[in-house]
């Protein structure tokens, strides 16, 4: 007989239970959020008909364009939050202010972070898309709770909407991999325990902006197209506007993402610390792999602000290591 699949949430009760202490609460979590995943899921593949594609006609705190998946994943997300007294506190890249949900705040132990729709302008193209989510311990139920270094997560991971429905997360003991089955509606286990390529052949970077990068990053870009056989370059570029679709492909390929600082600018790059960089770190390293601004570690990074943006390499740890040795180099 073959074995049977191992489903999301058999999972996550086989490692509750191997975790002496745990109460499930943040089991319950993770389960709720393979079904936020796969409402997600469904409202993209039905975006076409449901007149849900283009652009909301608003825009988020930082001033950028809102479309419509945006704004229904984010309210997936806060509804699968708001019952149930596990989490107080849930703050997005598409809200100005943390949500805190009143009926949860006298057990809710979890503050939630999450960036709704990562790489949204490939909504529209039928392009590649992800969710990223950051769990973290609620401590007195204030934005202070939030405005912390990305090691003190609980619990991170994503969603990747491509070819097939992925639900990756970690809780701080490895990464673990999970394929949405649509024949049954279940996430199946694919991949337990996945680690990274110490070094990869591919980099990602919107390199359209490199006018903007310090001579440091264009060298190091340089560098990676600059033929040289004995140590495997050069690199293959594979941006596809989605961080969480590139980031993905080299936690299984190995190679860097880059989102680079605009030197010209505020110095800050792009990203979002608390939405997008932390969660998609603590993936990263539990997998093997590291995330740099060039400087520091980003898990080390308490932002100051709630939407505060960082310069961002991810990958494997011999690019990584790389960019922070050019980085350094100045
Ligand atoms: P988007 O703004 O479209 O959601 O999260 C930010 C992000 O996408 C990343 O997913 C992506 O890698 C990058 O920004 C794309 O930005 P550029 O258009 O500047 O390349």
């Amino acid at each position: 007989m073959r074995p049977a699949p191992i489903t999301l949430d058999r999972f996550i009760l086989d490692e509750q239970r191997s975790s002496p202490g745990s109460t499930g609460e943040l089991s319950l979590l993770l389960v709720r959020l393979g079904v936020a995943a796969k409402r997600i899921a469904a409202a993209l593949a039905g975006a076409g008909f449901s007149e849900t594609l283009g652009s909301a006609g608003s825009s988020n705190v930082q001033g950028e364009e809102q479309k419509k998946l945006d704004v229904v994943a984010n309210d997936i997300l806060l509804e699968t939050f708001d019952y149930g007294g596990l989490v107080t506190l849930a703050a997005s890249e598409e809200m100005e202010e943390p949500v805190v949900f009143g009926g949860n705040l006298a057990e809710g132990r979890y503050a939630v972070l999450f960036d709704p729709m990562d790489g949204s302008s490939n909504i529209d193209v039928n392009g590649t898309l992800g969710t990223i989510f950051s769990i973290r311990r609620r401590r007195d139920g204030t934005v202070a709770d939030l405005l912390r270094p990305g090691h003190e997560q609980v619990a991170a991971g994503y969603f990747l909407f491509g070819p097939a429905v992925l639900l990756v997360y970690t809780c701080g003991d490895g990464v673990h991999l999970f394929t949405l089955d649509a024949s049954i509606g279940e996430f199946l286990l694919t991949r337990r325990g996945v680690r990274m390529p110490d070094r990869g052949r591919g980099y990602a970077v919107n390199e359209g902006r490199a006018h903007t990068w310090a001579p440091s990053v264009r060298a190091f870009v340089d560098h990676l197209k600059t033929p040289d056989k004995g140590s495997g370059r050069p690199y293959a570029t594979r941006y596809s506007a989605s961080l969480v679709a590139d980031v993905h492909r080299f936690l299984l390929e190995g190679g860097i993402y880059l989102y680079p600082a605009d030197a010209g600018g505020t110095g800050a790059g792009k990203l979002r610390v608390l939405y997008e960089c932390h969660p998609l770190a603590l993936v990263v390293e539990q997998a093997g792999g590291m995330a740099s601004t060039g400087a520091e570690r980003v898990l080390d990074v308490a932002p100051t602000s709630l939407h505060e943006r960082m310069p961002l390499a991810i990958g494997s740890r011999a690019e990584v290591e790389l960019f922070d040795s050019f980085v350094a180099k100045g």
